[in-house]
C-alpha cells in the first residue's frame, strides 16, 4: 500500500483557491491569455484533483456581468453539481468592483453617486449569490478606491463614502440573515497610483469607525503588505490580537515590485515560516486562501502543480513549526531571552497608587540589564537549520 504523503493538504486547514486563481489565463498588462479560459464546474474539478477544501469566487467569476438569467441558471447548476461531485465548499464570496469601465475611477469612492448607488446593488445581489453556496465571509477589496491625483479625490470624504457603502451592506447581511462576515482586503496601489485604506493597520482602525464594527474584519494578503515594505506577520498579529483575523490571502511576493500574487513561500520561505507559526500557535480557525496564480509561462498540468505546491508548502512548513515548539535546544533560548521577573510584573500589571509609588521608587542597574545576553545569532542560525531541513 502507498506511504501517505505527510504533507498532503489536511482538510482541516480549509485550503481554499478562487476561480480566478487557477482558472487565471494568463492575461498580464503586457500579454494576452497564454492559456484557454476554463469554466467554473472545470476549475471545481481541478480543485477536487488535488485535493483543496473550498473555492471562492467573485461575483463575475462565475456568472458573466452581461449573462442572461436562463444563462446564469445554467452555470449556477453545473458549478453546484461540480461543488458536490468533488466535496468543495464555498466559504467565501466577493464582488468584482474593478474589472468593468464603469468603476474605472472607483465604486463606492467614485465622485458619481450613480456609480456608488450600482456598486453597492451589484454588492448586493454578490451577496445573495455568495449566500446561495453557502458562504459566510464576504470579502472586499477595493481595488479601484484611490486616486492617481489628490486634486480628484477629497480623501476624508472618500473614507465616509466608503463607510456608508459598509454600514448599509451590513444592514442589508442582517435584513437578509445571512450572517456573512465582512473582510477588508488592504493593498497600498495597483491598478491605482494610490489606493485608500492602503493597509491592514488603516483597515483595523477604519472598522472601528463602523456601526457595526462586529462583523467586520480584515483579510490581509502577503503580497500587498509586502508592497508596502512591511512585515506581513507583524500585520497579521495586530488583526489576531484585534480579534480580526476573518480571512487570509496567501501567495508571496518580492519586496519593490508590482503585485506577483505568487506561489505560496516560493519567495520569502522564512517570513512564510514564521506566518504559518502564527497562523497555527495561535489556532487561526478560518480559511487559508491562496489568492496567488500560476507563472504566465505554465500550462494546465503546471497550474496544478502550483495548487498543489502552495498546499504542500504550508504543510511543510506547518510540521517545522511544530518541531520548532518542540526542539530543546530553541526552545531553551526562548527561554533564557525572555527574563521574567515577578515582582515588577505585578507592579506594572495594574495600575494603583501603590504600584506607581513602589514602581517610581525602585532602583534598576541599567548597565548590568544592558549586559545581559541576547544570543539571538544563535537562536536564528537554529531556526535556519530548521527551515534548511539539516535540524
Ligand atoms: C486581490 O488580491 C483581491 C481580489 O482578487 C479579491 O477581491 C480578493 C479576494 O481574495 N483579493
Ligand atoms: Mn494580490
Ligand atoms: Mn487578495
Amino acid at each position: 500500500m502507498a506511504r501517505k504523503d505527510p504533507f498532503a493538504p489536511d482538510p482541516k486547514m480549509r485550503f481554499t483557491f478562487g476561480l480566478w486563481t487557477v482558472g487565471n489565463p494568463g492575461r498580464d498588462p503586457f500579454g494576452e491569455p497564454v492559456r484557454d479560459r476554463i469554466e467554473p464546474w472545470q476549475i471545481a474539478d481541478l480543485l477536487g484533483e488535488v485535493g483543496a477544501y473550498g473555492v471562492n469566487f467573485h461575483d463575475n467569476d462565475l456568472i458573466s456581468i452581461d449573462a442572461t438569467p436562463n444563462q446564469a441558471a445554467d452555470i449556477k447548476r453545473q458549478f453546484r453539481k461540480a461543488l458536490r461531485d468533488n466535496g468543495l465548499k464555498v466559504p467565501m464570496a466577493t464582488t468584482n468592483l474593478f474589472s468593468d469601465p464603469v468603476f474605472k475611477d472607483g465604486a463606492f469612492t467614485s465622485n458619481d453617486a450613480k456609480v456608488r448607488a450600482y456598486a453597492i446593488q451589484k454588492t448586493m445581489r454578490g451577496m445573495d449569490l455568495g449566500a446561495e453556496f453557502g458562504a459566510k465571509i464576504y470579502v472586499f477589496w477595493g481595488g479601484r478606491e484611490g486616486s492617481e491625483s489628490d486634486a480628484t479625490k477629497d480623501p476624508v470624504e472618500s473614507i465616509k463614502r466608503t463607510r456608508e457603502a459598509m454600514n448599509f451592506l451590513c444592514e442589508y447581511s442582517m435584513s437578509q440573515k445571512y450572517g456573512y462576515r465582512f473582510a477588508l482586503e488592504a493593498k497600498p496601489n495597483e491598478p491605482r497610483g494610490h489606493i485608500f485604506n492602503a493597509v491592514t493597520g488603516n483597515m483595523l482602525a477604519f472598522i472601528a469607525t463602523l456601526d457595526h464594527p462586529g462583523m467586520v474584519g480584515v483579510n490581509p494578503e502577503v503580497a500587498h503588505e509586502h508592497m508596502a515594505g512591511l512585515n506581513f506577520v507583524h500585520q497579521v498579529a495586530a488583526a489576531l490580537d484585534a480579534g480580526k483575523l476573518f480571512h487570509i490571502d496567501l501567495n508571496d511576493q518580492e519586496f519593490g515590485r508590482y503585485d506577483q500574487d505568487f506561489r505560496f513561500g516560493s519567495v520569502n520561505l522564512k517570513h512564510a515560516f514564521f506566518l504559518v507559526k502564527l497562523l497555527e500557535d495561535s489556532r487561526y480557525n478560518g480559511s487559508r486562501h491562496f489568492d496567488a496564480h500560476a507563472y504566465r509561462q505554465s500550462n494546465h498540468a503546471d497550474v496544478k502543480a502550483f495548487a498543489r505546491g502552495c498546499m504542500r508548502t504550508y504543510m511543510i512548513l506547518k510540521e517545522k513549526a511544530e518541531r520548532w515548539n518542540r526542539d530543546r535546544s530553541i526552545q531553551s533560548l526562548v527561554h533564557q531571552i525572555n527574563r521574567h521577573d515577578r515582582a515588577t510584573a505585578t507592579l506594572t500589571r495594574n495600575f494603583t497608587k501603590t504600584n506607581a509609588r513602589k514602581l517610581h521608587s525602585t532602583v534598576f542597574d541599567r548597565r548590568k540589564l544592558a549586559r545581559q545576553p541576547l544570543p539571538y545569532e544563535k537562536l536564528d542560525q537554529l531556526t535556519m537549520d530548521l527551515i534548511m531541513g539539516v535540524r
